[in-house]
């Protein structure tokens, strides 16, 4: 049976034949595709951050494991998330101004559309001007906010002050998460809530909404 440290070793060796091919042996043993996600490929990811930030990593090669993750993840995609079944709301969903960081927001996406919401994702480097034009066309009733970057958070609070000065919002739930954010600047910023990651990120959706 595959193990979680191989897949994620495998991950940061960048081996992608080996970490698709450990994943789908995992499932075929039956291994729950969340524990996979957690134990093995976050892991890995884990440890490829740790070395980036020692300088042992680049970005090229950083880029290419959060690559082979992006594929691992789309043979998880249709076992995630199985059983939870909600009638959600809309979600408009992006990364913040500056920041091109997608994996963990992808990640969300994929539990808050598992769990029964319909997602409009606005993709990465979306300013305040672009979320506030997207609740106006889309009808939301959340929007969630994403950035790893501590340069970039700031950019969820200019986006809440958008949302004031154009009337909106009362309209609709602002949620947050990332590396660099937590419940605390949620308060700061008078954004509804904070979700330290994917998981969290579809029941604190769930709850803006009850
Ligand atoms: Co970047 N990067 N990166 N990077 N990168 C980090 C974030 C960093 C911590 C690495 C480090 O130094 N240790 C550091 C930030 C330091 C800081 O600001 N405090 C960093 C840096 C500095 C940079 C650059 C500035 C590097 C440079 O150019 N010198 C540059 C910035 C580019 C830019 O955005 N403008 C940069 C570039 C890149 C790549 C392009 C190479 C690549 C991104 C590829 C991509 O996303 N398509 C990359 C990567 C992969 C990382 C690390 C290694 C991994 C991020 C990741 O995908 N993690 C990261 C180090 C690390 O986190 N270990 C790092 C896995 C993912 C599942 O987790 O994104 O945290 P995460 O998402 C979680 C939770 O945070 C939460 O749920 C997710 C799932 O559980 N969550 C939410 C996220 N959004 C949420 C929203 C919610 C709720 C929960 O509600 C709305």
């Amino acid at each position: 049976m595959a193990d979680m440290e191989t897949i994620a070793n495998a991950l940061i060796a960048a081996d992608h034949a080996e970490v698709i091919n450990q994943v789908k042996q995992a499932l075929d043993s039956g291994v729950d595709a969340t524990t996979i996600l957690n134990q093995g490929l976050i892991k890995g990811m884990d440890v490829v951050g740790e070395r980036m930030e020692e300088g042992e990593m680049f970005i090229p090669e950083v880029l290419q494991c959060a690559q082979i993750m992006g594929g691992a993840l789309d043979i998880l995609r249709p076992h995630l998330g199985e059983g939870q079944q909600v009638s959600g709301g809309k979600v408009i969903f992006g990364t913040v101004k500056g920041d091109l960081h997608d994996i963990g927001k992808n990640l969300c996406a994929l539990m808050l559309k598992s769990s029964g919401f319909e997602v409009v994702d606005l993709g990465v480097d979306v300013a305040p001007e672009a979320f506030v034009q997207a609740v106006k066309s889309q009808s939301a009733d959340i929007i969630a906010l994403s950035a790893l970057l501590t340069t970039t958070m700031e950019q969820m609070r200019k986006t809440v002050e958008l949302l004031k000065s154009e009337g909106l919002r009362d309209k609709v739930k602002v949620m947050i998460g990332g590396a660099p954010v937590s419940q605390k600047y949620a308060e700061q910023i008078g954004a509804d809530g904070f979700a330290p990651d994917a998981g969290s990120a579809s029941k604190l959706a769930k709850s803006l909404l009850a």
